[in-house]
Order: C-alpha cells, then sequence, then structure tokens
C-alpha cells in the first residue's frame, strides 16, 4: 500500500459550460493513479477577479487523498486541463474551461519555479476559502492564519452557492 496525503485542489471555469467542467474534472481526479477524491465542497458561482468583460465562474474545491508526489500532481492535472480544452494563450486571469490549482498538499511549503504550494493566491480569494472551509474547517494552512481568520479578511466576488 502507497503512502497517501491529503490535498486540496481548487477548481475553476467560466467557458464551455462550467457546471460539466467542473463535474467532469472531479471524475478525472478520481481516476488519477493512486488518488481519490474524498470530499468535494458545493459549487459556487462568482463574478470574475480580473478582467470585468468575461463570463462568471463556477469555483469549487476537492479533498483528494494522493500517493502523487506534488510535481506529478501538477502534471496530471494540467493533463486534465488540457483533455477538457485549456487555452493558455489568452490573457493573465482571463476566460477558460479548466483551472485547477493545488492549493494545499499535506502541510508541505513547496516554492519553485513551477510549483507554490500554498497556492500564492488563496488567501484573497472567498471562491477559494469559502469552499475550503466546507470541506476542511479546521485545515491547516502553512505560514498564514486560520482559515477562519482569512475568510474574514477577505475581499467579497458575490459567491453564491449553487442548490443540488
Ligand atoms: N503554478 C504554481 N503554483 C501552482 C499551484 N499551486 N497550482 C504554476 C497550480 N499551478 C501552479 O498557471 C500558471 C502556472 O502556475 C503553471 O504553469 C504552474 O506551473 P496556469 O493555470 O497556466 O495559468 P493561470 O491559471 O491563468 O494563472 P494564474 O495566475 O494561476 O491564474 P489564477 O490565479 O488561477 O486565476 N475569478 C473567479 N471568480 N474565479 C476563478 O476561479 N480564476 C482566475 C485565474 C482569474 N479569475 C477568477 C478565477
Ligand atoms: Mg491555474
Amino acid at each position: 500500500m502507497v503512502e497517501r496525503v491529503s490535498a486540496y485542489i481548487g477548481l475553476g471555469s467560466n467557458l464551455g459550460e462550467p457546471l460539466k467542467q467542473l463535474q467532469t474534472a472531479f471524475a478525472a481526479l478520481d481516476k488519477l493513479t493512486n488518488t481519490r477524491v474524498s470530499k468535494r465542497s458545493s459549487f459556487y458561482a462568482s463574478k470574475p477577479m480580473g478582467p470585468a468583460d468575461q463570463p462568471d465562474y463556477i469555483n469549487a474545491v476537492a479533498e483528494i487523498e494522493t500517493a502523487l508526489a506534488p510535481q506529478d500532481l501538477l502534471l496530471a492535472m494540467q493533463a486534465i486541463e488540457q483533455l477538457q480544452g485549456r487555452d493558455r494563450s489568452g490573457e493573465r486571469w482571463g476566460p477558460r474551461t479548466l483551472d485547477l490549482d493545488i492549493l494545499l498538499y499535506a502541510e508541505e511549503v513547496i516554492a519553485t519555479d513551477s510549483l507554490q504550494v500554498p497556492h500564492p493566491g488563496l488567501a484573497g480569494r472567498d471562491f477559494v476559502l469559502i469552499p475550503l472551509a466546507e470541506i476542511a474547517p479546521d485545515v491547516v494552512i502553512p505560514g498564514q492564519s486560520a482559515l477562519r481568520q482569512l475568510l474574514e479578511d477577505c475581499p467579497d466576488h458575490g459567491l453564491e452557492r449553487l442548490p443540488g
């Protein structure tokens, strides 16, 4: 039995039927080698952070149990983004069919060119913090305040939890 750790993945989409994109991505994460999705948050509609002339986003967070090393997990997630039609040529923070971010990986702090964990955008994003708090209210975020505190300090992107 390979040792597994808990990691948290942020999912976001605002193109090509975002809800379907996220459902497909949850299933794809669950199929990765030595990985399973152990919890999934509700889906949330959110106003775009960044350029305002793009559709609203759907966001969610997954808890996974994985034996993949962080770099391998990143590559596997980029392959899922690719399969779901991700086009990386657009502007920063522009619209996308699927964005998968490693928010947390166990309690590790990673700072390489290609991977920073905890995800550097975590603290300022209610569309990440609120779904994360839904499935892991007491999770430890290395180097940062408690999740509750981050939520209090976070700007409002008009998050709306979708029913079901
Ligand atoms: N990378 C470094 N650390 C990580 C990590 N922890 N997880 C690197 C994933 N990737 C990480 O990412 C660029 C590079 O980040 C990768 O090559 C990887 O090596 P990307 O997915 O190619 O590009 P991106 O996502 O467009 O860039 P960026 O700056 O990460 O965008 P964000 O921060 O993900 O923001 N508004 C709402 N309401 N909801 C959203 O989900 N998302 C964005 C994108 C903008 N506005 C949004 C939302
Ligand atoms: Mg990204």
